[in-house]
Protein backbone atom coordinates (compact mmCIF):
# COMPACT_ATOMS: atom_id res chain seq x y z
CA UNK A 1 0.00 0.00 0.00
CA UNK A 2 1.12 3.60 -0.75
CA UNK A 3 -1.28 5.86 0.40
CA UNK A 4 -4.85 5.87 1.46
CA UNK A 5 -7.78 7.84 2.80
CA UNK A 6 -10.80 7.86 4.81
CA UNK A 7 -14.10 8.21 3.75
CA UNK A 8 -17.68 8.62 5.69
CA UNK A 9 -21.30 6.44 4.26
CA UNK A 10 -18.57 4.62 1.49
CA UNK A 11 -19.10 0.91 0.59
CA UNK A 12 -16.37 -1.31 0.88
CA UNK A 13 -15.56 -2.24 -2.73
CA UNK A 14 -12.52 -3.36 -4.40
CA UNK A 15 -10.74 -1.76 -7.82
CA UNK A 16 -9.54 -3.13 -10.67
CA UNK A 17 -6.31 -2.89 -10.98
CA UNK A 18 -4.75 -0.01 -13.33
CA UNK A 19 -1.08 1.27 -14.09
CA UNK A 20 0.45 4.69 -12.59
CA UNK A 21 -1.81 5.73 -10.06
CA UNK A 22 0.61 7.84 -7.02
CA UNK A 23 -2.45 8.89 -4.53
CA UNK A 24 -5.65 9.09 -3.49
CA UNK A 25 -7.72 11.74 -1.82
CA UNK A 26 -11.28 11.81 -1.31
CA UNK A 27 -13.62 13.88 -3.58
CA UNK A 28 -16.88 15.60 -3.28
CA UNK A 29 -19.30 13.93 -4.79
CA UNK A 30 -20.66 10.61 -3.26
CA UNK A 31 -18.25 10.01 -0.82
CA UNK A 32 -15.87 8.66 -4.05
CA UNK A 33 -12.48 8.15 -3.49
CA UNK A 34 -10.46 9.81 -6.56
CA UNK A 35 -7.11 8.02 -7.51
CA UNK A 36 -4.93 10.23 -9.00
CA UNK A 37 -3.22 8.66 -11.85
CA UNK A 38 -0.55 10.55 -14.50
CA UNK A 39 -1.95 11.64 -17.50
CA UNK A 40 -5.63 11.15 -16.52
CA UNK A 41 -8.28 14.23 -16.49
CA UNK A 42 -10.33 12.57 -13.88
CA UNK A 43 -9.40 15.50 -11.39
CA UNK A 44 -9.77 18.04 -13.36
CA UNK A 45 -13.18 16.55 -13.93
CA UNK A 46 -14.40 16.59 -10.85
CA UNK A 47 -13.15 20.26 -10.08
CA UNK A 48 -15.65 21.43 -13.01
CA UNK A 49 -18.21 19.65 -11.20
CA UNK A 50 -17.78 21.26 -8.22
CA UNK A 51 -17.81 24.77 -9.73
CA UNK A 52 -21.17 23.62 -11.47
CA UNK A 53 -22.37 22.66 -7.99
CA UNK A 54 -21.28 25.81 -6.11
CA UNK A 55 -22.70 28.33 -9.00
CA UNK A 56 -25.91 25.91 -8.56
CA UNK A 57 -26.10 27.04 -4.64
CA UNK A 58 -25.08 30.53 -4.90
CA UNK A 59 -27.99 31.15 -8.05
CA UNK A 60 -30.18 29.11 -5.28
CA UNK A 61 -29.47 31.57 -2.76
CA UNK A 62 -29.83 34.83 -5.10
CA UNK A 63 -33.39 33.38 -6.74
CA UNK A 64 -35.76 35.70 -4.92
CA UNK A 65 -35.40 37.75 -7.58
CA UNK A 66 -34.46 35.90 -10.40
CA UNK A 67 -36.81 35.48 -13.38
CA UNK A 68 -35.91 31.93 -14.93
CA UNK A 69 -38.23 31.02 -18.15
CA UNK A 70 -41.05 33.69 -17.13
CA UNK A 71 -41.37 32.31 -13.23
CA UNK A 72 -39.63 33.56 -10.19
CA UNK A 73 -39.02 32.20 -7.28
CA UNK A 74 -39.86 33.86 -4.52
CA UNK A 75 -40.55 33.08 -0.38
CA UNK A 76 -43.24 35.39 0.94
CA UNK A 77 -41.37 36.25 3.92
CA UNK A 78 -38.55 37.77 2.34
CA UNK A 79 -40.88 40.70 0.28
CA UNK A 80 -40.99 43.68 2.20
CA UNK A 81 -44.52 43.91 1.49
CA UNK A 82 -47.35 41.27 -0.02
CA UNK A 83 -51.22 40.63 -0.52
CA UNK A 84 -53.66 38.54 -2.46
CA UNK A 85 -55.84 39.71 -4.98
CA UNK A 86 -57.26 39.28 -8.00
CA UNK A 87 -55.98 42.93 -9.92
CA UNK A 88 -56.40 41.20 -13.33
CA UNK A 89 -59.76 41.22 -13.24
CA UNK A 90 -59.58 37.46 -14.66
CA UNK A 91 -62.03 36.04 -11.63
CA UNK A 92 -58.43 34.28 -10.18
CA UNK A 93 -56.28 35.93 -7.33
CA UNK A 94 -52.55 37.07 -8.00
CA UNK A 95 -49.93 37.32 -4.96
CA UNK A 96 -48.38 40.98 -5.36
CA UNK A 97 -45.48 41.62 -3.31
CA UNK A 98 -42.92 44.30 -3.57
CA UNK A 99 -38.88 43.38 -3.02
CA UNK A 100 -36.77 44.95 -1.03
CA UNK A 101 -34.36 47.56 -1.49
CA UNK A 102 -32.51 47.66 1.01
CA UNK A 103 -32.45 51.51 1.28
CA UNK A 104 -34.03 52.91 4.43
CA UNK A 105 -36.49 56.29 4.61
CA UNK A 106 -37.87 57.45 8.33
CA UNK A 107 -40.35 55.36 7.83
CA UNK A 108 -38.50 51.73 7.48
CA UNK A 109 -37.06 50.43 4.31
CA UNK A 110 -38.86 50.89 0.87
CA UNK A 111 -38.93 48.63 -1.57
CA UNK A 112 -37.98 48.17 -5.29
CA UNK A 113 -40.05 45.61 -7.84
CA UNK A 114 -43.62 45.19 -7.90
CA UNK A 115 -44.45 41.98 -9.07
CA UNK A 116 -48.02 40.58 -9.98
CA UNK A 117 -47.51 36.76 -9.69
CA UNK A 118 -50.28 33.93 -10.41
CA UNK A 119 -50.69 32.78 -7.11
CA UNK A 120 -51.69 29.18 -8.51
CA UNK A 121 -48.92 27.54 -10.90
CA UNK A 122 -46.66 26.99 -8.21
CA UNK A 123 -43.58 25.02 -9.07
CA UNK A 124 -41.10 24.64 -6.45
CA UNK A 125 -41.68 28.01 -5.24
CA UNK A 126 -41.72 29.21 -8.54
CA UNK A 127 -44.55 31.29 -9.58
CA UNK A 128 -45.31 32.79 -13.41
CA UNK A 129 -44.63 36.62 -13.60
CA UNK A 130 -47.65 38.43 -15.12
CA UNK A 131 -45.64 41.65 -15.24
CA UNK A 132 -43.24 43.63 -13.19
CA UNK A 133 -42.56 47.27 -12.50
CA UNK A 134 -39.31 49.16 -11.24
CA UNK A 135 -40.83 51.25 -8.32
CA UNK A 136 -37.45 52.60 -6.91
CA UNK A 137 -38.28 56.21 -7.60
CA UNK A 138 -41.39 56.32 -5.47
CA UNK A 139 -40.02 54.57 -2.52
CA UNK A 140 -42.53 52.40 -2.12
CA UNK A 141 -42.83 51.06 1.64
CA UNK A 142 -46.31 49.12 1.45
CA UNK A 143 -48.38 47.74 -1.22
CA UNK A 144 -52.58 47.03 -0.82
CA UNK A 145 -55.46 46.24 -2.90
CA UNK A 146 -59.13 47.06 -3.00
CA UNK A 147 -61.77 48.05 -5.89
CA UNK A 148 -61.70 51.48 -4.15
CA UNK A 149 -62.87 53.51 -7.67
CA UNK A 150 -65.74 50.87 -8.13
CA UNK A 151 -65.41 49.67 -11.11
CA UNK A 152 -64.92 46.33 -11.13
CA UNK A 153 -61.01 46.28 -10.92
CA UNK A 154 -59.26 46.16 -7.74
CA UNK A 155 -56.68 48.85 -7.81
CA UNK A 156 -52.99 48.23 -6.52
CA UNK A 157 -52.10 50.84 -3.66
CA UNK A 158 -48.66 51.78 -3.02
CA UNK A 159 -47.67 53.95 0.33
CA UNK A 160 -44.92 56.04 -1.44
CA UNK A 161 -42.60 57.98 0.14
CA UNK A 162 -41.36 61.05 -1.77
CA UNK A 163 -42.44 64.36 -3.32
CA UNK A 164 -45.33 66.00 -5.62
CA UNK A 165 -45.87 68.42 -8.32
CA UNK A 166 -47.19 70.83 -5.76
CA UNK A 167 -45.28 69.67 -2.70
CA UNK A 168 -41.72 69.67 -2.37
CA UNK A 169 -41.89 67.95 1.18
CA UNK A 170 -40.62 64.29 1.25
CA UNK A 171 -44.35 62.53 2.84
CA UNK A 172 -46.05 59.81 2.86
CA UNK A 173 -48.40 59.54 -0.08
CA UNK A 174 -51.08 56.87 -1.22
CA UNK A 175 -50.77 56.06 -4.92
CA UNK A 176 -53.38 54.15 -7.06
CA UNK A 177 -52.76 52.01 -10.14
CA UNK A 178 -54.54 49.87 -11.99
CA UNK A 179 -52.05 46.82 -13.38
CA UNK A 180 -55.00 44.63 -15.28
CA UNK A 181 -54.07 46.02 -18.99
CA UNK A 182 -49.96 44.67 -18.00
CA UNK A 183 -48.81 48.75 -17.47
CA UNK A 184 -49.07 50.32 -14.26
CA UNK A 185 -51.69 52.68 -15.48
CA UNK A 186 -52.61 55.66 -12.46
CA UNK A 187 -56.06 55.75 -11.05
CA UNK A 188 -54.81 58.26 -8.35
CA UNK A 189 -51.54 59.81 -7.13
CA UNK A 190 -53.01 61.52 -3.85
CA UNK A 191 -50.23 63.96 -2.37
CA UNK A 192 -51.98 64.07 0.85
CA UNK A 193 -55.30 62.72 2.73
CA UNK A 194 -56.81 65.58 4.42
CA UNK A 195 -53.81 65.50 7.57
CA UNK A 196 -50.79 64.02 7.77
CA UNK A 197 -51.25 60.44 8.12
CA UNK A 198 -49.19 57.73 10.28
CA UNK A 199 -50.66 54.59 7.62
CA UNK A 200 -53.85 53.53 5.88
CA UNK A 201 -55.29 50.35 5.07
CA UNK A 202 -57.90 49.18 2.64
CA UNK A 203 -60.79 47.39 3.64
CA UNK A 204 -65.01 47.48 2.91
CA UNK A 205 -65.39 49.72 6.11
CA UNK A 206 -68.93 50.62 5.01
CA UNK A 207 -69.75 46.67 3.61
CA UNK A 208 -71.09 47.91 0.36
CA UNK A 209 -68.69 45.59 -1.85
CA UNK A 210 -65.99 48.08 -2.66
CA UNK A 211 -62.84 49.15 -0.46
CA UNK A 212 -61.98 52.76 1.44
CA UNK A 213 -59.21 53.83 2.89
CA UNK A 214 -58.95 53.69 6.26
CA UNK A 215 -56.26 56.11 8.04
CA UNK A 216 -54.20 56.89 11.28
CA UNK A 217 -53.37 60.66 11.43
CA UNK A 218 -51.97 63.36 13.07
CA UNK A 219 -54.03 65.68 14.46
CA UNK A 220 -52.94 69.89 14.47
CA UNK A 221 -52.67 69.17 17.99
CA UNK A 222 -50.19 66.35 17.49
CA UNK A 223 -53.01 63.85 18.82
CA UNK A 224 -54.02 60.69 16.73
CA UNK A 225 -57.60 60.15 14.61
CA UNK A 226 -58.99 57.49 12.35
CA UNK A 227 -60.44 59.17 9.24
CA UNK A 228 -62.29 57.10 6.49
CA UNK A 229 -62.32 58.22 2.69
CA UNK A 230 -64.40 56.82 -0.29
CA UNK A 231 -64.21 57.47 -3.96
CA UNK A 232 -66.30 60.12 -5.34
CA UNK A 233 -66.06 60.47 -9.07
CA UNK A 234 -61.97 61.81 -9.25
CA UNK A 235 -60.93 61.20 -5.81
CA UNK A 236 -61.45 60.62 -2.25
CA UNK A 237 -63.42 62.28 -0.04
CA UNK A 238 -63.80 62.01 4.00
CA UNK A 239 -66.85 60.91 5.23
CA UNK A 240 -66.33 59.79 8.91
CA UNK A 241 -63.89 60.25 11.57
CA UNK A 242 -62.94 59.13 15.45
CA UNK A 243 -62.69 60.63 18.26
CA UNK A 244 -59.28 62.02 18.87
CA UNK A 245 -56.67 59.98 20.85
CA UNK A 246 -53.00 59.95 22.13
CA UNK A 247 -50.50 57.00 21.74
CA UNK A 248 -51.55 55.57 18.87
CA UNK A 249 -49.04 54.12 16.58
CA UNK A 250 -50.06 51.52 13.83
CA UNK A 251 -53.49 50.44 11.82
CA UNK A 252 -54.55 46.82 10.26
CA UNK A 253 -57.61 45.76 8.63
CA UNK A 254 -59.41 43.31 10.27
CA UNK A 255 -63.01 41.30 9.09
CA UNK A 256 -65.76 42.62 11.32
CA UNK A 257 -69.64 41.50 11.95
CA UNK A 258 -71.13 40.30 8.67
CA UNK A 259 -67.95 41.17 6.27
CA UNK A 260 -67.75 44.38 7.31
CA UNK A 261 -64.29 45.79 7.74
CA UNK A 262 -63.15 47.09 11.27
CA UNK A 263 -59.51 48.23 12.03
CA UNK A 264 -57.45 47.04 14.90
CA UNK A 265 -54.98 50.00 16.23
CA UNK A 266 -52.08 49.87 18.47
CA UNK A 267 -52.09 52.34 21.83
CA UNK A 268 -48.79 52.79 23.57
CA UNK A 269 -48.46 51.16 26.55
CA UNK A 270 -51.20 48.33 25.38
CA UNK A 271 -50.72 44.89 24.45
CA UNK A 272 -53.85 44.51 23.09
CA UNK A 273 -55.28 46.80 20.04
CA UNK A 274 -58.48 48.72 19.93
CA UNK A 275 -60.88 47.92 17.50
CA UNK A 276 -62.46 50.72 15.36
CA UNK A 277 -65.59 50.73 13.44
CA UNK A 278 -67.97 52.60 11.29
CA UNK A 279 -71.58 53.60 13.36
CA UNK A 280 -73.81 55.74 12.48
CA UNK A 281 -71.74 57.88 10.11
CA UNK A 282 -69.06 58.01 13.04
CA UNK A 283 -66.00 56.20 13.68
CA UNK A 284 -66.07 54.69 17.31
CA UNK A 285 -65.12 51.79 19.38
CA UNK A 286 -66.15 48.42 18.52
CA1 LIG B 1 -61.28 49.51 -9.42
CA1 LIG C 1 -67.07 49.89 1.03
Amino acid sequence: MSDYAISAKCGYSHFAPFNGLSGIKIGTFNCKAVYLRRGSPAPNLMKKKASVMLALVLAAALAFQTITKGRLRIDIDDALSACYADVTGDGAEELIVLTRSGESTPHGECGKWLYILSSEDVFLSYRRVISRFDLTAAKPLKVMAGDVNRDGIKEVSIKAWKTAAFDPQLAQRPFFFNVSRGKLEAVWLGSRLSQPFIDYVLTDFDGDGFEEIVSLEQTRASRQQISAYRWDSFGFVCFARSDEYDGLSSIEPQMGVNGIGRVAVLQDGSSQPLRFALRMDKISLD
